[in-house]
């Protein structure tokens, strides 16, 4: 072990150990074990990030405080649930996981409007809710509250953080996790830090990266990508009142955090754990990627921006054990893969599930899927892909260029197909996608609009004649239950965004409001839907009826998942392990039917004959094919009877 770090721990502890006193002689213990647990390699981190500071040994100092204060004020209920969770640390992967994803607002208004809504929830079974952000944020345009002016007040459109504080209360003891944003790369430009930016204090102006020199910008920029280029090109936007140039990757009003500052990550820290504290049971850690920056680089993906992460989970895991981390890296799937791992982020959104099942309903080939899932599913056994269909933001085809190249595909040229596929441009497109952030300069451009929309229900609505109609919408409804079915049986926590259980399609009236019109992940923002029509219910019992069963079954939690090759082009097929359960699930993912070999169901153990957990129905393994029809899934168990 670190030597250095021992004696840094050994100096340090004296000072902790009084702030500690008014805790019972057990919850004083838990805090030292692991602080001694995990100090040496926070330590390490900590050094490797800003050991060159003079003021190292005092950032340090400062920060543990925290931590011990952070202790010291979680309360009994949050502490039982850290006893708990570390007795379970699988507890994210297991089948009774079920994720949502909704705005306060959207949903019921505000917080206490939303508090008399649980029962939707419970009754849609779902266990892990994550709330759209929902703090201070600027009243005009805020990025869907993605810019935070004050990570500790809710934002009075929507209630207080008492009431936020209570609502987490609430979700615990009926068994669902609260999920809240931890936007740690940015801030608002009117958070507190900001505006003591912009009145001069030169303390505050190094929160941020400010450039007095608009060639120092131009110097970082050159190696920068695009992120928002119907926003403003380029990453900087010029502030009059502090006369300099400000980094600002998304936004001109979000302000990227200069974490070469240990001030910025100790200050940060305290925001997090104030987060914990509240109730919040995992955090997502927005753009991630951005968090680190180097002269030179892309600044996205640094090797640094890993540590701090890992620096930030250390925090975490000494003051608030039981807070898991989400990772939102919508990035190349190489990339994407670091941040999982349990020192950092347990959970990540998958987007290249996501971005592959819309791609083979396009070209009607699963190929690209199975192959990339082939490669890259695979992750640590204590860590979980969030697996997802649609969510607030735009789909971008984040698939690796590699991969396409093997099956011969041209990756830029088949960007472009699905982007024009998406949009309905391409003919015989059945989806009503929006562009979004199009960039004339590079050709790239992102999807917006919600899975019904995507799926092909919109375009069902504007057919005339009754048949053709009829057709185009039992097509959508049969896509919506099939990528959901994959995302429920596949693995890993699966997260609906609300919404997408009723089948609500795109909402244009964003187009007329002044701070949503440029933003078009806006029409797939649409106010909950509380009445409901045919296909709406249809979709939702369908999906209803998958969560239900996927709750009943251990194997569709933490059993092991094998990507099946060999069924056929047209198809997605995969098998998962368990201890009492097999489940070999197939879907057809074109609009024709799709016949599989016998032989497939017998090598993987399914003979004479299985059943579909799905429809209870038998299904008979012995002979030369199995047929699915369009868009058709199979749950198929083996055995000779099913219950
Ligand atoms: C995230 O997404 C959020 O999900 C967005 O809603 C925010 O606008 C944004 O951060 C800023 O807070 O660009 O289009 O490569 O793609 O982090 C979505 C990663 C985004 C980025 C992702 C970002």
């Amino acid at each position: 072990m670190n030597k250095e770090a021992l004696k840094a721990q050994a100096l340090i502890w004296p000072s902790i150990e009084p702030l500690l006193t008014s805790l019972d002689p057990l919850e004083q213990k838990e805090f030292h074990d692991r602080f001694s647990a995990l100090f040496p390699s926070f330590f390490d981190n900590l050094r490797h990030l800003y050991g060159h500071r003079w003021d190292f040994f005092y950032q340090v100092q400062s920060l543990t405080t925290a931590l011990a204060e952070a202790w010291v004020n979680r309360n009994r209920d949050l502490k039982a649930l850290d006893r708990a969770r570390n007795q379970d640390s699988q507890w994210f992967r297991r089948e009774s996981m079920v994720g949502a994803m909704v705005y306060v607002d959207l949903f019921a208004k505000d917080l206490t409007g939303f508090r008399k809504k649980l029962a939707y929830f419970e009754e849609l079974g779902v266990t892990y809710l994550h709330l759209m952000p929902l703090f201070l944020a600027p009243e005009k345009e805020s990025d869907g509250g993605y810019a935070v002016s004050d990570y500790r007040q809710v934002n009075p459109s929507l209630g207080t953080t008492q009431e936020l504080r209570t609502l987490a209360t609430e979700l615990r003891a009926k068994g669902i996790s609260l999920v809240l944003d931890f936007i740690f790369n940015h801030t608002s430009n009117e958070h507190t830090w900001a505006q003591e930016a912009k009145a001069g204090k030169e303390e505050y102006r190094d929160y941020y990266w400010i450039f007095a020199d608009k060639a120092d910008a131009d110097a970082y920029n050159r190696t920068l990508r695009d992120i928002f280029p119907d926003a403003r090109p380029g990453s900087f936007s010029y502030v009059p009142e502090v006369d300099g140039w400000v980094w600002t990757t998304f936004n001109t009003y979000q302000w990227d955090l200069n974490y070469q500052n240990p001030a910025v990550f100790i200050a940060m820290v305290k925001e997090m754990l104030f987060l914990a504290n509240l109730g919040a049971e995992v955090l997502r850690l927005d753009a991630l990627a951005f968090c680190w920056k180097e002269l030179g680089t892309s600044c996205e993906n640094l090797p640094k921006a890993h540590t701090l992460i890992q620096s930030f989970r250390a925090a975490a895991a000494i003051a608030a054990p039981a807070l898991a981390f989400k990772s939102e890296a919508i990035v190349h799937p190489d990339e994407v893969v670091k941040y999982i791992d349990k020192t950092e982020c347990e959970i990540s959104y998958n987007p290249l599930l996501m971005a592959l099942l819309w791609e083979t309903l396009a070209t009607r080939n699963t190929d690209l899927l199975r192959v990339s899932m082939q490669k890259r599913f695979t992750i640590p056994g204590d860590t979980a892909w969030v697996n997802y269909i649609r969510c607030h933001d735009d789909i971008g085809w984040t698939f690796a260029d590699e991969d396409a190249w093997e099956l011969g595909i041209n990756p830029q040229g088949h960007r472009r197909f699905l982007n024009d596929f998406y949009i309905g441009e391409f003919p015989g497109s059945f989806s009503r996608g929006v562009p979004f952030q199009y960039n004339p300069l590079t050709g790239d451009c992102r999807v917006s609009g919600t899975a019904a929309s995507l799926a092909g229900l919109e375009k069902s609505l504007t057919l005339e004649e009754p048949r053709a109609k009829k057709v185009e919408e039992e097509m959508a409804i049969a896509r919506l239950l099939a990528l959901h079915g994959i995302i429920l049986a596949i693995g890993g926590l699966p997260v609906l965004y609300l919404g997408d259980e009723n089948g609500q399609i795109n909402d244009y009236t964003y187009a007329r409001e002044p701070g949503k019109s440029k933003d078009s992940r806006w029409v797939h923002r649409p106010a909950f839907e509380w009445t409901k029509k045919s296909w709406n219910t249809r979709v939702r019992e369908g999906i209803q009826k998958m969560i239900t069963l996927r709750k009943a079954y251990p194997t569709l939690g933490t059993g092991g998942t094998q990507i099946v090759d060999g069924c056929s082009n047209q198809v997605f097929a995969f098998v998962r392990d368990g201890e009492r359960r097999r489940f070999f699930v197939i879907t057809n993912m074109t609009d024709r039917p799709a016949s599989i070999p016998g032989n497939e169901l017998r090598l993987q153990g399914f003979y004479p004959r299985a059943w579909d957990a799905l429809t209870g129905e038998k299904v008979t393994c012995d002979q030369d094919s199995l047929t699915l029809a369009p868009y058709q899934q199979l749950w198929l168990v083996p055995g000779e009877n099913f219950t």
